[in-house]
Parts: C-alpha cells; structure tokens; sequence
C-alpha cells in the first residue's frame, strides 16, 4: 500500500516494522490540540498492534524533559509532534543508548537525523500548512494496521478491510489536529491533509461540505454564533448581540423551538441557505469587502460518528475543547476525551472550556478597565498574577479594538509566570506575550524578530510567529523590553 501520504508511505512502513518488534513503548506527545489527537491516534494504533505502552506529556520537550524520559527504563520512545527539533539532544541519548526514537513530527527538525523519523518536511512536504503532528501519527498509524496485516497474512489469516481494522477510522482525530494546528488556510485543508479528510470520507468518519465558516455551527445558539464571529466582522452583527438578535427576527424563518434559539447544525439546507444569503446581502449593503465576504463561506469537517449539536461533530469546535484541556494542564481529560470517554472526561473537558472563556472575558474586562501603555510603536500592560500566563496573550490579542486598546499598534502583554510544581526556576521570570493584526504584518511587523531580539537583550528568549509571539525575560527587566520593542517595531513599521 501507499497509505493516505504516498510520500511517506516508506518511512512510514519502517518505524512501524519497528515498533511492532518492541515490547513496549513510551509514547511522549505535546500538550495541544494536535499533540493530543497524535497521542490517541498513536495510542489507538499501538493498542489495536498489541504493543503495551504508556504515555506521557510535555508543554515542551526541553533538556530536562528528555533527560526524565532517557531515564525511565523503556528501550523505545515513540515522539508525535514533537521531537524532530529536539533531534540534537534526543540523538545525544541515542547513541548513549538510552533508548531508540521513533519520532512522527511535523517541526522543523534540528540539525541531525535517527533512522526512524517520520517528519513531512524530510519529503517535500509543508510541514506548518500541509500535515500536522496528528497527520503524521495517522500515516504511522496506518502503516501499523498494514504491518500487523502482514503478520496475521503470514499466520495464513484474512486481509483486514474495515476501516477500524486499517485505522482509517482516526482520520477524524487528524483532521481535529491539524484544524487545531490551524493548516486550513483559504476556509479549508491542503495538500497531503487532503489525503487524509479523503481516507476519512470513504472510511465514512468524515463528512465534508461548503458551509458557513463560523465558529460554533454545532454548539452555538444561532444569535451567539453570529455575534461572536469576529474574523469577518459585519457591522450591525459582528459583536452586537441586539444587532445580531433583530437581524435573526428580520428573517422569515422559525428559528427557535421551544422558546430557545436552534444551532446551525440543526437548520434544514434550505434555512442555512436563507440565513446565509442574507448575510452576505447584509454584509454587501454594509461595504464589507468581496475578499472578506468570500471568507464567510468555507469547508467543515464534520465527524460523522458523532451527535449533531456537539462540540465533537465540528473539526474545529473539537480542538478549541481540546486545547481548553491543555492550556490548563488536563492532557489525560484531552486524551480521554479522544480515546472515547463522554462521560467523565467530556463533562470535565467541557467544565474547563467553560472556564477558560470566563477566564477570557474577565481578562479582557480587566485590560479595557485599567487600560494600556502608549508607547511610541506598541502598547502594552502588565497583568501580574490576576490574568494567566498561558492565556494571557489571546487576551491581549482580543482586547485590542477595545476603547482604549488600538488595532493600529501591536500589543504587549506580561504576566508573572506559574513555575511548575517543584521547578522553582521559573519563579523570577516573567511571561511576554505580543499580538499584532494582519493589516501590520502587512505593513512588515514581524513579532517573532521583535519579542525574540528584545528578550535575548535583556536576558531572555522568545519566539513565535510574524503576528503573534512570546517570551520569558527576566523579572524587573520589562521596561527595558519595552523600549526595546518599541524601537524595533518602529524599524518595522518605519
Ligand atoms: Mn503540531
């Protein structure tokens, strides 16, 4: 077979020969969206071989992290989303002969290689737009049913055929991974993803189809959907719940059942197609650009298996949940919540999505409240302990419009950081958070210069994105980051 990735497919076939002749394995996974759908497709497929394993998780697979791994006593460490840039001190416990890496990763690999590395990028594949972390599980994934076939092929057993029996089942997962990834680009997913979304059709786990590209078609209360979405804003609707409520009543339709508003997941086609038409007519009358009103409309990934009305139907829905789990430290209510558990897990996933929103929107209370600093380029304000660190930055990015809060200025956002239990290293540093739009990045702000190139003056280090980007710097050294952001987005924007 080729798999869904046929560029893969050989790599693929190996790390999985080889996992198949281990007698256990330590599957370690990032704390995402994408790293937990990657565990429960790897976890999934290693279960289904009969290979006993375990998991663990990491925010980030640093020095300390892989030390901790090299020295349990598992012969083999099965990396998914990350682990190809970590390849220079992963190899270092390689050739010690700690353990052997089996690495299905979608990052930029460091500069060293293992025999069983799995990574789209080594094959000419967009690893940030064309196949995530959970991508990458599911080739090896799929290379593992066909290994165990073989197998059972050898003992003189039947070809397996069910989508289960060949894993195409988990492209659903994927597909939330690499959504949560965010690599649907122009409303929909590309390249070797498309592999993918077509296994999970004919597998029948996937349904896809032109739609609304809104968030919250499953979950959201018709009224809050169209108020809460931001990316196209449309005057009149866009954050305006009255404004949003009467042009739902301008509609000849029944829209609610039982005295509460139905979701969009449950109108007919024929509703969908009225409530969309008049959008775009409201958006057209209200000069919303064509190349935005285009983006009103996109591809969904729908998870066919499960209830309509839930966050777990929608691609994207299912990874803002997911990423709610992690951002709190909950990979196991992640991962269970992944493996099938809607019970215990779902309830608890669902209670911390429900607290990072209120989390969210006290935040941005607290910033439009007490207000930012102008300086001459940026604008920033610190949060202390009162906003956390891990959720600080997508405050700071919402906040922005806000009175007060400009959209023509990047934001900087610091936040005291919560050392992890027993790592009192952390306890003097402090969390930078910078967000600016697309319109700046347009006109050369590139925040990923900026907070790395002022964090490493200070002291510090940073990365990220042209549009969003963070940093750790030192305690009592956020005005000299300031000063020297500010004068580096000056050149930018100069
Ligand atoms: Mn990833």
């Amino acid at each position: 077979m080729t798999g869904p990735v046929p560029e893969l497919a050989e790599r693929a076939t190996a790390c999985a020969e080889f996992l198949r002749d281990c007698d256990r394995v330590l599957l370690a996974s990032h704390i995402d969206a994408d790293g937990l759908t990657s565990a429960a497709i790897a976890a999934t497929a290693l279960e289904r071989a009969g290979i006993p394993f375990e998991v663990v998780f990491e925010n980030q697979l640093d020095e300390d992290a892989i030390a901790e791994i090299a020295a349990t006593d598992y012969d083999t460490v099965l990396f998914t989303d990350f682990g190809s840039g970590q390849l220079d001190i992963i190899g270092d416990h390689e050739d010690a002969g700690a353990f052997t890496p089996v690495i299905a990763d979608h990052h930029q690999p460091a500069d060293r290689d293992t025999q069983y590395h799995l990574n789209p990028l080594l094959f000419g594949i967009d690893g940030a737009a064309e196949l995530s972390g959970a991508g990458a599980s599911y080739v090896l994934a799929r290379a593992l049913a066909e290994a165990a076939d073989h197998d059972v092929a050898a003992d003189g057993g039947q070809t397996a055929t069910t989508a289960r029996a060949d894993n195409r089942d988990l492209a659903g997962l994927a597909v939330v991974g690499a959504v949560g990834d965010m690599q649907a680009s122009g409303g929909e997913l590309h390249g070797a993803n498309e592999g993918i979304v077509a296994e999970g059709v004919e597998a029948d786990v996937l349904e896809t189809g032109t739609d609304l590209a809104l968030y919250g078609k499953q979950t959201r209360p018709l009224p809050k959907l169209l108020e809460y979405a931001t990316d196209v804003r449309i005057p009149g609707i866009s954050g305006d719940q009255s404004g949003a409520l009467r042009f739902l009543d301008g509609l000849d339709l029944d829209l609610k059942a039982d005295g509460e508003w139905r979701r969009w997941a449950e109108l007919t086609p024929a509703e969908k197609q009225t409530v969309a038409s008049a959008l775009v007519k409201r958006a057209v009358s209200r000069g919303v650009p064509a190349s935005k009103i285009d983006r009103l409309v996109g591809t969904s990934y729908v998870l066919s298996e499960e209830p309509v009305g839930t966050e777990l139907r929608d691609a994207s829905e299912f990874s803002t949940l997911l990423n709610a789990t992690a951002r709190y430290e909950r990979a196991d209510v992640g991962l269970g919540v992944c493996l099938g558990d809607r019970d215990e897990a779902l309830e608890r996933a669902r209670t911390l999505l429900r607290n990072h929103r209120r989390n969210l929107s006290e935040g941005i209370e607290l910033v439009t409240e007490e207000g930012v600093t102008h300086e001459d380029h940026l604008q920033w304000f610190h949060a202390g302990d009162r906003i956390r660190e891990t959720i600080v930055g997508i405050v700071a990015g919402m906040a922005m419009g806000n009175a007060g809060v400009s959209r023509s200025k990047p934001i900087v956002a610091f936040a005291e950081k919560t050392a992890d239990e027993g790592d009192d290293a952390d306890a003097d540093a402090v969390k930078v958070s910078a967000r600016g739009t697309h319109s700046l990045v347009r006109e050369g702000l590139d925040l990923s210069v900026v907070v790395g190139e002022a964090a490493r003056d200070v002291g510090g280090d940073g990365g990220g994105h042209d549009v969003a980007a963070g940093a750790t710097v030192p305690a009592g050294r956020e005005a000299e980051f300031v000063d020297r952001a500010d004068e580096i987005v000056g050149e930018q924007l100069g």
